[in-house]
């Protein structure tokens, strides 16, 4: 049977500390996964429900989006993946009921665990102007009111349309192509907060915004440097493929102000003699200050010019651009101010050269680490010159691999979410449909937040999400929100999204991708349907949701848009609809017309492996970029520079969320247990600064606008994390993170470098 939500909220939350693991996986990990899962769905809707994970006639697992290798074990997911699944697919509903029992005032209070816990929404939900409660809604009269709200504009700027990563390929066409045709770029997404500055900096020196590797090449490599990334928690599958790495000869190095479990040690439970014994997995671990990685490609770069015979001359040659000029910065790298950068030793940056030299096939993986800093960009354009001058692009085993977030946030892209279209898209859709898009760029998520705060937005629609808990500067974010005519979420779980509201707003409840997807032909029949997504490796596949939905009241997103469409735009479109509503496939044959690499869409998704997008500097090297050639940049070094007393925040995952979503309050792997306000301390700057192991102190972020952010009662946790970084868990500290403090070019909040200080809380 599955279990009862919780009752009582706030739900205590009193930190357990005890050593962190060395490990990651093994037979805790299936013990736990099973545990969460039958909480919310029972045993044998466990058992049922799992199996289909990443199968070929399966669901594309909502975790992560690691790609799926080519022979897949029964049990092709991992624990995280698990808990992800569970979520959805938990037995508890959120009702009308609920709603009459709960003010919004009452759900603005709740944590984001409790409201998550609640389970599955079941009907739209609308909260009047000046209401107290969300009432049920017909979906015929919640089209109007957006409708209505959209129509009296002043222009269609004046609404945002947000989207989260989950949202399949088809429904994110459909869902771009309904904005623009209404008029507006606005398209805002949590890519914004995420992998931005791996797209800008991609985009600019190889002509690709995403990763250059596919899972083959980290098989096929002899050196991985994992940067900035956590996958034992955030990409468990990742782990299987860095122990097959290993086992073909690759070494690791991973560099991380943080020593996590996951990259050190990985018990594979998929092996009888992994989950015994496990796999050391990193040969190098680079304890580097946060922020310092651009200073440390930087002189690895110097090193490599210095080194006679290291630079790949023939592929500068025939493929680069803009080589001296990089070479003249990086031969003035210096070794003192990287060492202060990085709070690495010379012999730590030493025996990385070594490693870096005697590797004919590199791969750089990263993720948030390295793309939430002011200076990301040019951090990650580093990597790419780093990469450049050995060659280690477009061959096999080498390349870049930035590990995208949510399962489908990489294809949410390619299908055109993205604020800032290229010109060519737009073309193609003005080719194809017969109307013509705006073609001035539109707000990402932080100038969406200005402009609602403004007065310049007043419709704010999210398809999926949790914008005001997953955006900075939570009190300048929910005065923006609550600053809207109108709130509309297209949500499966309730969140704080809902709760902080416009004058009016609306629930919109909908499928998961473990559900089966129905729609009524032309020929009246039910037919059931499919959607796709694309993985961080530029695979897209099928996916097939079996589970009975969570009620007969939901609609599938891509209904949705072709309904809200059809209702805002009337008889004016030139899109048909009503026909891309009963069958996706007709989606999927417009998507093959605009966006390039989807030819034949329909055939060749139809294959259970589904297929590859191009990807020309991997397939062919060759660089679409402005000069035509793989571009070396050189900008000045940046590192963030402390002042006295105070530590440079991380704001950072535990093992038992999914962003904004609380499965529980572990964080197995670094020891933590039943609390998540704990700030990890060097105990020697916990010395320092005055601050014992188990003293409560607030964190109060300070920032050139003088402006001061505080986050209350965290509990100090003695950690062996890089001299003066701090970590905490987010969204509970995004409070502190300035909406104005992004990463230069990307514009993502720089959720991972906070100046803070420490003070003993009141309450202490
Ligand atoms: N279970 C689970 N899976 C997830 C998610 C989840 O919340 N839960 N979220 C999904 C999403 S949307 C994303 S984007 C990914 C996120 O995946 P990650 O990027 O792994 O997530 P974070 O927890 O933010 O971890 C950042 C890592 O970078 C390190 N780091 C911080 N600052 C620096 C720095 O300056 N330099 C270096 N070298 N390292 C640094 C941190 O110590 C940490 O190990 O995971 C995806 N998968
Ligand atoms: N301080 C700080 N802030 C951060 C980050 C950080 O590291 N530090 N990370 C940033 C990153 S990398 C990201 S990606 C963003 C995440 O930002 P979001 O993507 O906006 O947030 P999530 O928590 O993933 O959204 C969870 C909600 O999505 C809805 N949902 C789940 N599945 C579906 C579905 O299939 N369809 C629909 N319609 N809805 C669904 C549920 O209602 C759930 O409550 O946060 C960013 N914010
Ligand atoms: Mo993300």
């Amino acid at each position: 049977m599955a279990s009862k939500p919780p009752k009582a909220d706030p739900v205590q939350d009193a930190p357990q500390v005890a050593e962190p693991k060395h490990a990651a996986a093994g037979i805790p990990a299936i013990g736990h996964t099973l545990r969460i899962a039958q909480q919310q769905m029972g045993v044998k809707r466990t058992a049922l429900t799992l199996l289909r994970v990443n199968q070929k006639d399966g669901f594309d697992c909502p975790g992560c989006a690691w790609p799926e290798p080519e022979h897949r074990h029964a049990a092709e997911f991992c624990e995280n993946g698990a808990k992800a699944v569970a979520e959805e697919a938990t037995l508890r509903r959120v009702t009308p009921e609920f709603f009459a029992a709960h003010p919004v005032a009452d759900l603005a209070t709740r944590s984001g665990y409790w409201l998550g816990q609640q389970g599955r929404l079941t009907h739209p939900m609308y909260l009047p102007e000046g209401g107290t409660h969300y009432e049920p809604v017909t979906w015929e009269r919640a089209f109007d009111i957006v409708a209505e709200e959209i129509t009296a504009l002043a222009s269609p700027d004046e609404a945002l349309f947000y989207t989260s990563g989950r949202t399949s390929n088809e429904a994110a066409f459909l869902y771009q192509l309904f904005a623009r045709e209404l008029g507006t770029n606005n398209l805002p997404d949590c890519s914004n907060m995420c992998h931005e500055s791996s797209g800008s900096a991609l985009s600019e020196t190889i002509g690709v915004g995403k990763g250059s590797v596919l899972l083959e090449d980290l098989y096929k490599a002899d050196l991985i440097v994992v940067a900035g990334q956590n996958p034992g928690t955030n990409h468990p599958r990742m782990l299987s493929a860095l122990e097959k790495a290993k086992a073909n000869g690759a070494k690791i190095i991973s560099v991380n102000p943080l020593p996590e479990a996951g990259l050190e040690r990985f018990k594979n439970p998929q092996t009888p003699q992994g989950m015994l014994k496990g796999a050391a997995l990193t040969d190098l671990f680079l304890q580097i200050r946060i922020g310092g990685d651009q200073a440390l490609f930087r002189l690895l770069n110097k090193l490599i010019l210095e080194t006679e015979g290291a630079v790949d001359e023939e592929f500068v040659r025939e493929h680069t651009h803009g080589y001296e000029e990089f070479a003249a910065e990086a031969r003035a790298a210096d070794w003192a101010e990287t060492l202060t950068a990085t709070g690495l030793s010379q012999q730590d940056i030493e025996q990385a050269l070594g490693m870096v030299l005697a590797s004919k096939r590199t791969i750089v993986c990263w993720a948030m680490g390295l793309t939430q800093h002011k200076h990301s960009v040019p951090t990650i354009r580093e990597v790419v010159n780093f990469l450049l001058l050995r060659g280690n692009i477009g061959r096999p085993g080498a390349g870049v691999c930035p590990v995208r977030g949510h399962s489908n946030v990489q294809g949410d892209r390619t299908m055109g979410i993205f604020e800032r279209p290229a010109p060519a898209f737009l073309d193609a859709l003005e080719k194809e449909f017969g109307f013509a898009p705006p073609r001035e760029h539109g707000y990402d998520v932080v100038r969406a937040i200005r402009a609602l705060r403004d007065g310049d937005a007043k419709v704010f629609f999210a398809m999926g999400g949790n914008f005001v808990s997953a955006s900075p500067d939570t009190e300048v974010t929910e005065a923006a929100m609550r600053r809207a005519r109108l709130t509309v979420h297209v949500s499966t779980k309730l969140n704080r999204s809902h709760a902080i509201t416009g004058a009016r707003a609306l629930i919109l409840p909908t499928l998961g991708r473990t559900e089966r997807d129905l729609q009524v032909g032309p020929n009246g029949k039910s037919t059931e349907q499919f959607v796709t997504v694309e993985d961080s490796m530029g695979m897209v596949h099928a996916s097939r949701g079996r589970l009975e939905p969570a009620s007969t009241h939901l609609l599938s997103e891509p209904a949705i848009v072709c309904r809200l469409a059809r209702r805002v735009l009337g008889e004016t479109s030139k899109v048909p609809w009503e026909e891309f509503e009963k069958d996706y496939a007709t989606v999927r044959d417009r998507i093959a017309r605009v966006i390039p690499g989807f030819e034949s869409f329909n055939a060749r998704v139809a294959r259970p492996e589904g297929f590859t997008l191009p990807h020309a500097p991997r397939d062919e090297r060759r660089f679409p970029t402005a000069t035509g050639k793989a571009n070396f940049t050189a900008a000045p070094v940046e590192y963030p520079k402390l002042p006295e007393g105070r530590l440079l925040l991380q704001t950072l995952r535990s093992h038992d969320q999914y962003n904004t979503t609380i499965y529980g309050l572990d964080d197995r792997y670094r020891g933590i247990k039943n609390g998540r306000r704990v700030v990890l301390v060097n105990p020697e700057d916990a010395r320092t600064l005055g601050v014992t192991d188990g003293t409560y102190v607030d964190l109060v972020s300070e920032w050139k606008d003088g402006i001061e952010r505080r986050a209350p009662g965290f509990r100090v946790v003695h950690y062996p994390t890089a001299r003066g970084c701090a970590a905490a868990y987010y969204p509970e500290t995004n409070v502190l993170v300035p909406l104005d403090a992004t990463a230069d070019t990307s514009n993502t909040p720089a959720s991972k470098s906070v100046v803070v200080r420490l003070e003993q809380s009141a309450t202490d």
